[in-house]
């Protein structure tokens, strides 16, 4: 019911994505689109790239007089950066100026350039690098904005921040708490400890100076999601499936965790499960842990869901890694683009837009409906049923 494509180059004319499955109805404006994008371009240790740009969605269609239509929604961000690319990245051949054209035959160890010119038989590593960069999340974070304003009609809500860049990390655990919250936010980090923040900005300065980059690890958090989105009864219907795909493929992450994750693999049962409690005045089940993140048997069991990404280190380089050159096939050094020395904090807000895309797809699925109202009536309904359980 939901599906989303995105289209563009790093460095054309601009990104565009197309939504479809959103409910007539939901109020909507390009300005709630255009905080998110805001908060993907922000964070210490970005590339200069960030202050060329200013990401704004321009809606295309789908919305009318400032509510959804239940048409595909299009959108549009501009790349500013294109008019200094734009002989480079010309659409026609001739309008593209060859002398000025130099061709990129240095892969980059890490980055889709050798995999993808062998696949696509390209000569110039340009014509994948354009397509693989991490520009096209700017399309999956307009997207996700829509589909978290759909989310908080039924008041849940997606947070993020960040646990770890390199070694250091900030302090485990936490409340969602509007303070809390706050307090991630005004981080150039997203951590909620200013020690470890501290720690983070002199290893960026570090890895800047000595021209290498960092990874790390972000935290994504999903309240208030009603018990029973996802299924068991299909492999491709689990939930938790659905989100470590929709994770793992932001660029340059390695790695998802549900709940304990990695660590549930060293405990024995007893030490892994949540036990199942009730409570009589509210009638409802309950648990005192939720060392599961919220998912069990590939559907959310009501409690929040809890999931970690691992991001490796960009792969562009300041200090290039030893390659082949495609066409000698000599031992060169990697090509160096313009590139950031940490993104985790961009890849927490990515995380927040795809994770919001798969939760809508899994409550659409669930809930049905053409408008809002009517996905309200059939939630509403469904609640009143778990209520009486
Ligand atoms: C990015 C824009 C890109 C890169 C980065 C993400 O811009 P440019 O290539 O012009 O500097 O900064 O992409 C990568 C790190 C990568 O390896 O592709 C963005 O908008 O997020």
């Amino acid at each position: 019911m939901l599906r989303y494509l995105t289209a563009g180059e790093s460095h054309g004319k601009g990104l565009m994505v197309i939504l479809e499955g959103i409910p007539a109805g939901l109020s909507l404006s390009s300005k709630e689109i255009d905080r998110e994008l805001k908060r993907r371009q922000v964070g210490y240790g970005r590339s200069p790239r960030m202050q060329i740009e200013k990401d704004e969605a321009e809606i295309l269609s789908g919305i009318r007089g400032g509510k959804t239509l239940g048409s595909p929604i299009a959108l549009m961000i501009k790349n500013l950066d294109w008019k200094n690319w734009q002989k480079m990245m010309a659409v026609e051949d001739s309008d593209m100026n060859s002398e000025s054209i130099q061709i990129l035959t240095r892969p980059r160890p890490g980055h889709a350039d050798l995999a993808g010119v062998i696949k696509y038989n390209l000569d110039d590593v340009r014509d994948v690098l354009e397509r693989a960069s991490a520009r096209e999340t700017a399309a999956r974070v307009a997207v996700g904005a829509i589909c978290k304003k759909f989310l908080a009609e039924f008041d849940l809500f997606i947070y993020s921040r960040v646990v770890q860049i390199g070694t250091v990390k900030d302090t485990p655990g936490w409340e969602p708490t509007a303070d809390n919250y706050q307090l991630i936010e005004n981080s150039p980090l997203r951590c909620l400890s200013k020690a470890a923040e501290e720690e983070i900005v002199a290893l960026i300065d570090l890895s800047a100076k000595e021209g290498d980059s960092l990874g790390g690890v972000f935290e994504i958090m999903v309240i208030n999601l009603p018990v029973g989105l996802g299924s068991y009864i299909q492999w491709d219907l689990k939930l938790d499936a659905r989100l470590a795909r929709a994770l793992m493929s932001i660029q340059a992450i390695v790695g998802v965790e549900i709940g304990l994750g990695f660590a549930a693999a060293e405990r024995f049962g007893s030490q892994v499960q949540d036990e199942i409690f009730y409570e009589e005045t509210n009638h409802q089940f309950y648990r005192k842990t939720n060392r599961a993140g919220g998912i069990e048997g590939g559907m959310s069991n009501g409690e929040p869901i809890v999931l970690r990404a691992a991001m490796k280190p960009i792969s562009t380089i300041a200090q290039p890694l030893k390659s082949v050159d495609l066409v000698s096939k000599k031992e060169v050094k990697a090509i160096k683009e313009r590139a950031d020395v940490c993104a985790v904090p961009a890849a927490s807000i990515i995380g927040e837009a795809v994770v919001a895309l798969e939760i809508t797809a899994a409550f659409r699925e669930k809930f049905g409906g053409d408008s809002l109202e009517e996905v309200k009536k059939n939630y509403l309904n469904y609640m009143d049923y778990v209520k009486g359980k």
